[in-house]
């Protein structure tokens, strides 16, 4: 492999934007940090345009950031070996085009092909790590690369300069109460305790709304628009949309615009608690440093419950309050939750839990990132193949 490789994501958008986040995210980075032409492939670009308004998204091809976009529109399309990337890499299983897998069968060298997985916290991880899948026909080998919480998976995404930007925003509070004001909130909402909500829809975003309503501490909930577009719809007493706010007791909920993934990273850094959800807000979440609380995406037969208790046994494992909200939160706990009760707790346990989210940052930066971990494998991988 030359020294600059060249390097194809494939990009299946499941739901919404989902896996966008995470691709675009590792794209820009492999680019921007390690001079890697960077091609993603990605069947929805109206989605793609949420978290990054520069995407046309009526493109079949564009550059985006120093990243060669390309509208993935179908499985039918012919590709020439010298089409092929030196790396190929097919996020979360999707599948490659044939035609595009056959051209790698015929390209020399043959590329490294890898499969992305998704972040689990399960102990399997480790074993599946860079294991091996022949193709049943072609001579080809995929390995599978697993993003993971330990040194004997993949790592965590995260960029070279993010801490560092981190420190220096939090160096300056002017920063933040700029940025707050700048997505219109007023100094009464700055000053008060700072939520930012992201989770699915079956989340029990009402019950956790009367909670901070009741409760005895001002709070400011900050949610994108139609994002738990019923709960906030009848908190605000009518659609959500960004600008519209409304207080009642000691809450006040205000919908934002939904905002590129850079300013996102300002919300978390500047609010007190955030809720994320799916993979990509909860890794920042844990970049930020901050006390979170994880919506994990739903999954058949509640394996996602099974995904959300090991991460918690690595996360927290004692920090009851914590773990009683996640549950909850997640609708795996027994039902009935008493949510002022769940709230209180997890106030009284704040700064044991912010003392938590230091050192688990710690923890994983001492992993490396997986964007590194990712090409260092590919390399190895690819030298091999030579
Ligand atoms: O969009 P998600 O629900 O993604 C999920 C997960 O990837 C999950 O694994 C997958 O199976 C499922 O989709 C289908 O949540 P996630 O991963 O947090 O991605 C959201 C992205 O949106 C993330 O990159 C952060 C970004 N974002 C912004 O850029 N601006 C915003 O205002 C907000 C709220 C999010």
């Amino acid at each position: 492999m030359s020294t600059s490789p060249s390097l194809a994501i494939f990009c299946k958008v499941v739901d919404n934007y989902g896996d966008i986040g995470i691709c675009w995210r590792l794209a820009r980075q492999l680019h921007g940090e390690h001079g890697v032409a960077v091609t993603l492939w990605v069947d929805d670009l109206a989605s793609f345009r949420r978290i990054c308004p520069e995407v046309d998204a009526a493109a079949a091809a564009q550059t985006v950031a120093g990243v060669a976009v390309r509208h993935w529109r179908g499985q039918d399309d012919a590709f020439a070996p010298a089409e092929v990337a030196d790396i190929v890499i097919e996020f979360f299983a999707c599948d490659i085009p044939p035609r595009y897998v056959e051209a790698m069968a015929a390209r020399t060298p043959r590329p490294v092909w890898l499969n992305l997985e998704g972040l689990t916290a399960e102990e399997w991880v480790e074993g599946c790590h860079k294991l091996p899948s022949m193709h049943p026909r072609l001579k080809l080998t995929k390995h599978f690369f697993f993003p993971g919480f330990t040194a004997r998976t993949g790592g965590l995404l995260r960029e070279a300069g993010l801490e560092r930007e981190r420190l220096a925003f939090l160096a300056q509070p002017e920063r933040a109460h700029a940025f707050l004001q700048g997505l219109g909130l007023a100094d009464a909402e700055i000053d008060a305790y700072k939520v930012s909500l992201f989770c699915y829809p079956h989340a029990p975003v009402a019950e956790l709304f009367a909670a901070w309503q009741g409760g005895a501490r001002k709070v400011t909930c900050l949610v994108p628009e139609g994002v738990a577009a019923d709960a906030v719809a009848a908190f605000l007493g009518t659609e959500a949309s960004a600008g519209t706010v409304a207080t009642r007791g000691m809450l006040t909920v205000r919908a934002l615009p939904f905002v590129p993934q850079p300013d996102y990273d300002r919300l978390l850094w500047s609010c007190d608690l955030n809720l994320v959800r799916g993979e990509d807000s909860w890794v920042r979440a844990q970049w930020a440093g901050k006390p979170f609380v994880w919506h994990i995406y739903p999954q058949d037969e509640n394996l996602h419950h099974k995904k959300l208790r090991a991460f918690l046994e690595r996360y927290a494992p004692d920090l009851a309050s914590l773990n009683e909200f996640m549950l909850h939160w997640n609708g795996a706990a027994a039902a009935n939750a008493d949510w002022p009760a769940l709230w209180s707790a997890l106030q009284a346990d704040e700064a044991a839990i912010a003392v938590r989210a230091g050192t688990w940052q710690r923890e994983m930066t001492a992993n490396g990132d997986l964007a590194s971990n990712l090409l260092a494998f590919a390399t190895q991988i690819a030298a091999s193949l030579r």
